[in-house]
């Protein structure tokens, strides 16, 4: 079942060394959104035996495709109005800036993967739905389905009722109350989104990585099945360079998950990577461009995650439970961290909530986490 955004977001960095208690290290360096340990691990592995920060990206992102993390990446998660799994996913290469990318891939289980074909074998950036599909085959892709029976499940609940929540807003018949097929009113109501917030529509949590290699190079990617009871065709930030993920050798690399509708008009990873090739430590890079996306959407929920060429990282995030969001009173900036949050201890959230930093170091048997923040608002 997909992590409830309610509960804490893990920050996952496996660094290279002994005693690295804090957010700074020599690379390489492998950081991921969520406790997806099997796939933080799978990126390090691919750089200790001497792999790309490409190959570390794309078998990390992988395992998450494989194991299904919290039905948010791969098949069997996040069915569309029709009830479809379909996968957005992204890879760039910050030495060379070249990125593939696949949105609303279907029938094909490694979009990660075929991302990467994308890369090597073409000159373009991102291909989508049914023509990325039959690429993917020409690639030597199995097309297959990718509905499961917990997919069709959460399908068929939902149209019990109703077609709640979902994503249509000024359409006939009112989508706060009916299924569709809608259509456009004759004249055009203004109205807020018909689309409401609860807490189950926040349980999703796409992987995005960044990696670092000891020479500096930078890598990043995203890999996911989207956002549950999507209307069809519905692409959000994951494949979207800079948007869902960016690197570049000469600032760094950063990699974001949330409401990717909203995400991708910032383009928060690219924005996150410019701050710090400004000087921005990568925890006030992240932290900045959080702020920026609140100021126009104060219920926005997302994070960000951020690396520099030096190993430093950082994290930001903001979630917004829909039970909640009456709490919003000023309509503005009750979620932004303060920054004595974060240098104290971590990335604190209000509500109670909480992003976690855990540091692995190499050659432990088992993962140690050397911090784990515990403090909480
Ligand atoms: C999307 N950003 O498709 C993804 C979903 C996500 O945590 O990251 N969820 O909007």
């Amino acid at each position: 079942m997909a992590r409830k955004w309610r509960l804490p977001l893990l920050l996952v960095p496996l660094l290279l060394g002994p005693g690295l208690l804090h957010s700074s290290s020599a690379p390489p360096l492998v950081l991921n959104t969520w406790p997806f340990k099997n796939a933080t691990e799978a990126a390090w592995r691919t750089l200790a035996s001497g792999g790309s920060t490409l190959d570390a990206v794309e078998h990390g992102c992988a395992v998450c495709e494989r194991e299904q993390c919290d039905g948010s990446v791969g098949f069997g998660g996040s069915p569309d109005e029709l009830g479809e799994t379909t996968l957005d996913a992204m890879i760039m290469d910050g030495t060379t800036m070249n990125v593939g990318a696949v949105g609303d891939l279907r029938r094909i289980k490694n979009a990660i993967g075929v991302a990467r074909k994308v890369l090597e074998h073409t000159a373009h950036t991102l291909l989508v739905g049914e023509s990325a599909t039959k690429f993917a085959e020409s690639m030597g892709f199995i097309s297959e389905d990718l509905s499961t029976n917990t997919s069709r499940a959460l399908h068929s609940d939902w149209l019990a009722r109703n077609c709640q929540p979902n994503y249509w807003r000024n359409v006939v018949p009112d989508a706060s109350k009916y299924c569709g097929p809608y259509k456009p009113p004759s004249i055009l109501k203004q109205e807020g989104p018909s689309h409401k917030e609860t807490g189950d529509n926040h349980g999703h949590d796409t992987i995005g990585m960044v990696v670092v290699d000891k020479m500096g190079h930078t890598a990043a990617g995203a890999s996911t099945n989207g956002i549950k009871f999507k209307i069809p065709g519905r692409v959000g930030d994951s494949p979207i360079p800079g948007a869902g993920a960016y690197a570049d050798d000469s600032a760094g690399t950063a990699a974001a998950t949330g409401d990717g509708d909203i995400l991708m008009r910032f383009l928060p990873s690219y924005q996150a990577v410019e701050y710090m090739r400004r000087g921005e430590d990568p925890t006030i890079a992240c932290q900045k461009v959080i702020s920026r996306i609140q100021k126009y959407f104060p219920n926005f929920f997302g994070a960000v995650i951020c690396a520099n060429v030096t190993g430093s990282y950082g994290a930001s995030c903001c979630l917004t439970p829909s039970t909640h969001s009456n709490i919003v009173s000023d309509g503005r900036s009750s979620h932004l961290f303060s920054a004595e949050a974060f240098s104290k201890s971590g990335f604190i959230l209000p509500f109670g909530k909480k992003c976690h930093i855990s540091e692995h170091v190499k050659n432990q048997p088992a993962p140690r986490c050397l911090r784990h923040t515990s403090a909480a608002h």
